[in-house]
């Protein structure tokens, strides 16, 4: 397999890093912002607020980036926004940036939920599909046209979701003129969160010389002592030319060079990548500095962890060795900042999670910030990358169109994570109507093209169809079943868990001989709820669940369960309704990160799990320490 990887041409993505021939100016902090509220919601085109400052176009206000937008004001209509909105800043560009034609200047947006179209000084430069990935654009030519005026950028986001967007949505106009008033209309979606929107993720631009790195790949493996990193390098600008590249040690020091632009450079007494709790130093990263000596020199320095991923019938395997998942599936979802990015926050849960003892996590149900996920890299948190593609219900959204943007989807997705080690499996869905006829040839399509571009790790979605029925279960590489036995049906029927969730994993391995994720199971607690015997929402009741569950998983797990991931590692919003009192509670964590008692419960359970799994073993010291702290 690993031989036979197809380099598949696309431009690169690769994260911006600052370098000696490189600088990053970020653009965080706060822009102007109107939002169009208008009936037929297009007056800011009609009136093409991009032309001018968005101040002289009406009132403006202050409006922080990264963050969505719906919880800043005290504003409902705001929070429950469909349509348009803008926001615009002036940058002040170095003055050596324009100056100096050799110097590639590019407006970079980490994401904008949903659609966004981008404009410098009135002129459109670019446009983007998809809320939750990054998009990119040369500004240079277009700022050197006149270096006195100020760059003023704008950019325009809209959040409403159609049949054939991911995830796909509904928008329906109410005509009943005695319940709604004239153009009165409702977004229905077709998923569990809420559709926070705007700028979501940081917005910078940088430089790179003309002639620049444009794309790594890089694909690892070992073979004894030695690791082997496969890699390319595109450049772009001028002709590849002589490159030199390096690989080096956490210490600095120069473990593997090549000059070529494509080749396998070997390490000898390889530190390979290895999860969190499997080895005593994980997360294992070296650095790979590509330069190009071109008449200007570009250099891109990328981090490198060298592990293997492989597949059988009833294991995961890392570097040879069998993983199991202990972990959860999250959300990007937080008080006041909504699906902003926050680094305070993201340090937080990752404290959290190696606090619980967990591996890994499912970037349930879109891709998360790339710096999560360099996180994920540095600390051995292992990662199922999920794509977008959660709700697909109508069985308009598995045609053409809906397929056609869910393969650009993917190949921007792979393109963008495909080095970072901590990935290990791509998530092409999460619970689609996979019974439906469609759904065979969507997901045929779907999962070869993903394997297409990356051939190295193996593909799933997330179902919760029955076995009998669902029809791409037999493309998959792991199936991952989410199930809320007691909860969804059979309410407050605890005791039923064991025989359902036995019957469960029974079917889907006798049927596909397939390794199994449980990648959702779990029960909303509303934290200071307490009941005993358990009722439902109580604490007590999330308990029971969980630990009904848990002895199945240890019955199995011995067999070809692979994994278990906790819906979910914190409460999040959702959409208001009659199931979810402010937001869904199935966290096991509160919205503000702290513990509800089921979070201790888990605690244990990874914890020795890590001892009985993690196969290297952790130096005693490590867990005598642990183990004196929590005696359980
Ligand atoms: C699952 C969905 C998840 C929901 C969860 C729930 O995958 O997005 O939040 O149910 O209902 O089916 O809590």
């Amino acid at each position: 397999l690993w031989c036979t990887v197809v380099w598949r041409h696309l431009v690169g993505m690769l994260f911006p890093r600052e370098s000696p021939s490189r600088e990053v100016k970020e653009l965080n902090g706060l822009w102007d912002f109107r939002a169009d509220d208008s009936t037929n919601r297009n007056q800011s085109f009609e009136r093409a607020w991009y032309k001018k400052r968005l101040a002289e176009t009406g009132p403006v206000i202050d409006m922080p980036v990264p963050a969505s937008y719906n919880d800043i004001t005290q504003d409902a209509a705001l929070r429950d926004f469909i349509g348009w909105v803008w926001y615009e800043r002036e940058v002040v560009v170095p003055a050596r940036w324009i100056s100096d034609e050799g110097t590639r200047v590019v407006l970079r947006v980490g994401s904008a939920h949903y659609f966004s179209i981008v404009w410098v000084n009135g002129v459109k430069v670019t446009q983007h599909a998809g809320g939750h990935l990054p998009f990119e654009v040369e500004i240079g030519s277009l700022i050197r046209k006149d270096p006195t005026t100020p760059c003023r950028i704008t950019i325009a986001v809209n959040n409403t979701l159609n049949l054939d967007t991911l995830p796909p949505g509904k928008i329906q106009y109410m005509e009943d003129r005695t319940k709604y008033p004239e153009g009165f209309f409702v977004q229905y979606i077709y998923f569990d969160f809420f559709n926070y929107a705007g700028i979501h993720r940081p917005v910078l631009l940088y430089t790179t010389p003309k002639a620049y790195v444009d794309d790594i790949t890089v694909v690892t493996d070992f073979l004894d002592n030695a690791g082997l990193v496969k890699y390319k390098v595109s450049v772009q600008g001028a002709a590849t030319g002589t490159i030199s590249v390096t690989l080096k040690d956490k210490d600095g020091r120069s473990v593997a060079s090549s000059s070529k632009p494509s080749g396998v450079l070997k390490v000898e007494d390889v530190n390979l990548w290895w999860p969190y709790l499997m080895h005593e130093n994980p997360g294992y990263l070296y650095s790979m500095e590509v330069r190009t000596h071109i008449h200007v020199k570009d250099m891109y320095t990328l981090p490198v962890g060298i592990r293997s991923v492989a597949v059988t019938s009833t294991q995961f395997l890392i570097n040879d060795k069998p993983f199991y998942f202990h972990g959860v599936n999250k959300h990007e979802d937080s008080d006041i900042r909504g699906k902003g990015f926050d680094w305070s926050l993201i340090v937080k849960d990752f404290n959290l999670l190696k606090w619980m003892g967990a591996n890994s996590f499912r970037t349930s149900h879109y891709p998360y910030a790339e710096e999560i996920l360099q996180m994920c890299d540095r600390h051995g948190i292992v990662v199922i990358d999920e794509c977008p593609g959660v709700g697909i219900k109508d069985i308009r959204s598995f045609g053409n169109a809906s397929l056609a943007h869910h393969l650009d989807v993917m190949d921007e997705l792979v393109r963008r994570d495909k080095n970072h080690p901590s990935v290990v499996m791509w998530s092409v869905a999460n619970e689609p109507a996979s019974e439906m006829p469609p759904a065979e040839f969507y997901f045929e399509t779907l999962i070869k093209h993903t394997k297409d571009l990356d051939p190295t790790r193996p593909v799933t979605y997330i179902t919760d169809s029955n076995y009998a029925r669902d029809k791409g279960a037999p493309f998959v590489d792991v199936i991952c079943v989410n199930s809320y036995f007691s909860w969804y049906h059979d309410s407050g029927h605890l005791e039923l868990i064991p025989l359902q969730l036995n019957n469960q994993f029974e079917n889907w391995y006798g049927k596909y001989k397939k390794p199994i994720i449980q990648s959702e199971y779990g029960a909303d607690a509303v934290p200071g709820l307490h009941s005993d015997p358990p009722v439902m929402f109580t604490e007590e009741y999330q308990n029971i669940v969980l630990q009904s569950y848990h002895s199945v998983f240890d019955q199995k797990r011995k067999q070809y369960v692979i994994g278990e991931l906790i819906w979910n590692f914190a409460d999040f919003m959702t959409v208001q309704g009659l199931t979810r009192v402010v937001g869904n509670k199935k966290g096991v964590f509160t919205r503000q990160r702290q513990p509800k008692r089921a979070a201790f419960i888990l605690k244990e359970r990874y914890w020795r799990l890590a001892n009985e799994t993690g196969r290297l073993g952790l130096p005693p010291s490590n867990h005598q320490c642990h183990a004196v702290k929590y005696p359980w």
